[in-house]
């Protein structure tokens, strides 16, 4: 991409600029600032209070000391431990040079301090604090995170849980341990966290995929356990846009939660899918002593999250005849009971998820000119340059057809839509060599310093690109999920000015925006949710209903949900239609969105009204 401010730099004096940081970044600098200390977990009994401090941080990932952001200093922030049903007060106080807010994702809770700016409170200015009363009437795994500037202050380490522990006693299954881990990925390059814009937000069309994972906060998570061990893993996806299919060989997985508590019925699993903000509770026995890995592993390839240590000391007391039993949950067998008549019912709203998306080779876009060698035709770059087979200087090209920035084999005479993924075609030579499909390849725990060389200006790297057989999308095959950012190239440059996600209300078969939504607390709403392919850029898209209530998945595709459990967030995948029912019990202004935050901040959201009734 082009960096206009270079040249303003040496032409016009800016005495206040820091020389080598653009005015429009944010700061990077580690110097001075306190390293990050381990994530604490902390109990708190009803009506106590804590005092939590946003600010930055120096952190050492992949052997440089970066500079990221933080909860009362660590990443993930504190793990916040309480009862159900009891209160807690939390004074947050803003270190950082943004405004921010907190939001305290999952919990149906007082409307004032659900952490939505201008909505439901002022945002928190730098240097001021905001204190918010949170009550916790549902047991389970939730988690918090700032409401503003998401696609950065999520990225630079702002989130961290709560673990709210039931009221009855025999509610979880027993296990001998309780291990929170967050999963994320963040996106180095050249040894730094990838630069953010502070005027716009960037990688709108994917969202910002990293290429280095961080399980709670960690590069290179090792632990241990004994033989025999159950140990309960609470999991968090607090990536901005990257779905996690996790998997653990060689010991056995047992799925008792999800996001708001227990599941209808525990069933052994061999993997789980975790969209961004999503939460699953898994059990895991571990039955001999060896090393195990827990893994990300897309239909692609597999990226380490973690290395499990079993020993030969035998965990006491044995809990395998406890870990063989799968249990069920009385309250969602009863919602079970309810459920097909919901599932013949009409929904009362349909919501359709839709992308638009300029053409971003045309004339007189950013970076849109693409450069080609005159002797070998299939060189081709985003930027000026040398041939790498003759050196020669590469010429500026127009547009000789249209490509799938996805599918580049995918070739058209005109505009349209290629007819593999629905993505909206561009003019082809900005597209040919231009994308980064190796990028996942290099993500893991030691290869994320090369990324940088393979951002697209690599030439011998586009070469490979181009071959015949350089791009095989097995991801692409039909399960509806962006396993990578295959548009790698192209995605920085994609903004809420070229790229406007929007959720639409079809209920009445229109296409307007979903204004003046009005339930009841009390009531119960059918919602129909439809990521359309005619968009012109299908993607999944992790829905997201903020603290007003929770909801059930009726069914994906019109398949009844097997296994119910109470929801904040779902996953909806490409092309897919999942029909939710939405228990309304908190009245206010609330927020429905994606969490992907790129998408949600070029559109993809709406608020709601709930009146009448009294907060659960
Ligand atoms: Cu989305």
């Amino acid at each position: 991409m082009s960096t206009p401010t270079g040249t303003a730099l040496t032409e016009q004096p800016f005495p206040q600029r820091v020389v080598g940081e653009s005015p429009d970044t944010f700061p990077t600098d580690p110097t001075g600032l306190p390293q990050a200390v381990p994530t604490p977990v902390l109990q708190f009994q009803d009506g106590e209070s804590l005092d939590l401090r946003i600010g930055p941080v120096a952190k050492q990932l992949e052997g440089a000391t970066v500079r990221m952001l933080g909860y009362n200093g660590s990443i993930p922030g504190p793990t916040i431990t309480v009862r159900q049903g009891s209160g807690l007060i939390v004074r947050a106080t803003n270190d950082t040079d943004l405004d921010t807010t907190v939001h305290w994702h999952g919990l149906r809770l007082d409307n004032r301090y659900d952490g939505v700016p201008h909505d439901t409170q002022q945002p928190i200015a730098p240097g001021e604090t905001f204190t918010y009363r949170l009550e916790f009437p549902d047991p389970g795994l939730y988690w918090y995170h700032p409401h503003i500037r998401e696609d950065y202050t999520q990225e630079m380490g702002l989130y961290g849980n709560i673990l709210v522990l039931p009221t009855e006693p025999d509610y979880w299954p027993p296990a001998h341990r309780d291990v929170v881990l967050t999963i994320d990925d963040v996106l180095i390059e050249d040894g730094a966290i990838a630069s953010f814009s502070r005027s716009q937000i960037t990688h709108a069309a994917m969202g910002r995929f990293g290429n280095v994972v961080l399980v709670a906060g960690e590069t290179d998570l090792a632990m241990t356990a004994r033989t025999g061990e159950v140990v309960r893993l609470w999991l968090t996806n607090t990536a901005n846009a990257r779905v996690f299919s996790i998997r653990l060989p060689g010991a056995r997985m047992k799925l008792v939660g999800g996001d708001s508590g227990r599941v209808e019925r525990a069933e052994f699993v061999s993997d789980l899918l975790l969209a961004p903000s999503e939460r699953a509770v898994v059990d895991v026995l571990f039955e001999q002593p060896g090393q195990f890995t827990l893994e990300h592993r897309t239909p692609d390839r597999s990226y380490p999250l973690a290395t499990i240590t079993v020993d030969a000391e035998v965990a006491e007391p044995s809990l395998r005849d406890s870990f063989a039993v799968l249990r069920r949950a009385p309250e969602l067998e009863a919602e079970r009971q309810q459920l097909d008549a919901w599932l013949a019912a009409p929904p009362d709203k349909i919501l359709a998820a839709v992308a638009e998306m300029d053409d971003l080779s045309a004339p007189g876009f950013e970076g849109a000119v693409a450069y080609a060698c005159p002797m070998h035709p299939e060189v081709v770059s985003g930027e000026p340059g040398r041939c790498p087979t003759c050196g020669m200087k590469l010429m500026a090209t127009t547009a000789q057809g249209y490509a799938c920035p996805i599918h580049p084999e995918v070739v058209s005479d005109e505009p349209g839509r290629c007819p593999k993924c629905g993505m909206k075609l561009m003019a082809a030579q900005l597209v040919s060599g231009a994308t980064g499909h190796d990028m996942g390849h290099d993500m893991g725990h030691d290869m994320g310093h090369d990324m940088g060389h393979d951002m697209g200006h690599d030439m011998s790297a586009m070469e490979h690109h181009d071959g015949p057989s350089g791009h095989d999308h097995a991801h692409h095959a039909g399960d509806g999920i962006e396993w990578e950012d295959d548009m790698a190239q192209l995605s920085p440059q994609t903004t809420p000015a070229n790229t406007r996600w929007s959720l639409r209300d079809r209920t009445t078969g229109g296409d307007q925006s979903p204004v003046g939504w009005n339930f009841t607390a009390g009531e119960r709403v059918k919602i129909r949710l439809v990521n359309e392919m005619d968009s012109d850029h299908p993607m999944h898209h992790p829905f997201h209903l903020h603290g007003a209530g929770r909801f059930l998945v009726l069914s994906r595709d019109g398949v009844p949900e097997p296994n119910l459990v109470w929801k904040d967030t779902v996953l909806l995948r490409t092309g897919q239609t999942v029909d939710i029912l939405f228990d309304v019990t908190n009245p206010g202004i609330w927020m429905a969105h994606c969490h992907i935050p790129e998408h949600m901040a070029s559109g993809m959201m709406f608020t709601f009204t709930v009146t009448g009734g009294v907060s659960a």
